[in-house]
């Protein structure tokens, strides 16, 4: 089953601390955003009902990056979904043991499980970037919903695609961090992840059909 389904391909990051603001965009973004994604920011700074509240107006994807042994990657998916996730964002790089489980609490939860293979910022290239494939085929093997990978790097994004078959790819590093939204999707991703392009210009909801309707023209 999938965690979201596929409309506008464009998927919220929210990444503000203040709980009315995020309320609030979240109303504004609620009809062009496929899924909201929430993490460490705004969670850390309201709580980890803000879930909750969010889910009145989309999906929400939990990006805790979850890095840890596997109880304890389990005990972290089943708060994210007891509050109301659609999905968790894990990483890969723990191993085998560490993912299956979070895969499995996905599975009892009816929830999705995205992992990590090369991050967007310029620093994936250290240690990341190397083991890109192998977390890719990690998570192709892992029963995981999908995968994140860079819009920063069009060419990872296509590689990673011919690794991971049909899984979901969502992808985040468009604008401020440099990628086209454009160049993602042509590249094999489902859904581009965009935050500070929207919540911080002057018009969130015109900042994102704008996105939205890029992301048509490549259909
Ligand atoms: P903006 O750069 O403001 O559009 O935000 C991008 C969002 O995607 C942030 O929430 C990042 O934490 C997240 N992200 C990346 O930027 N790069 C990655 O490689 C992975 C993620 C992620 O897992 O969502």
């Amino acid at each position: 089953m999938e965690p979201i389904s596929r409309n506008t391909q464009l998927i919220f990051a929210l990444d503000v601390t203040d709980r009315n603001r995020a309320i609030s965009l979240s109303e504004d973004i609620a009809g062009f955003a496929d899924a909201i994604k929430i993490g460490y920011p705004l969670v850390l700074a309201c709580g980890l009902e803000i879930i909750d509240a969010v889910c009145e107006f989309a999906p929400v994807i939990a990006d805790f990056k979850v890095a840890d042994i596997p109880n304890t990657a389990n005990l972290i998916c089943t708060r994210a979904f007891e509050a109301g996730a659609s999905a968790v964002i894990v990483h890969g790089f723990t191993g085998r043991d560490s993912l299956l489980e979070c895969v499995k609490t996905g599975r009892e939860y009816r929830g999705g499980i995205f992992v990590v293979t090369e991050m967007s910022h310029p620093g994936a290239v250290d240690f990341m970037q190397q083991n890109a494939h192998a977390l890719a085929r990690l998570a192709a093997g892992s029963g995981a919903s999908g995968v994140v990978a860079p819009a920063t790097r069009p060419d990872k994004v296509r590689q990673i695609r011919s690794i991971v078959g049909n899984l979901t790819i969502i992808s985040p590093g468009v604008g401020v961090q440099g990628g086209s939204a454009t160049d993602a999707i042509r590249a094999g991703a489902d859904y581009v992840i965009v935050g500070r392009n929207i919540y911080n210009s002057g018009n969130p909801k015109l900042e994102a059909e704008r996105f939205v309707k890029e992301i048509e023209k490549c259909r």
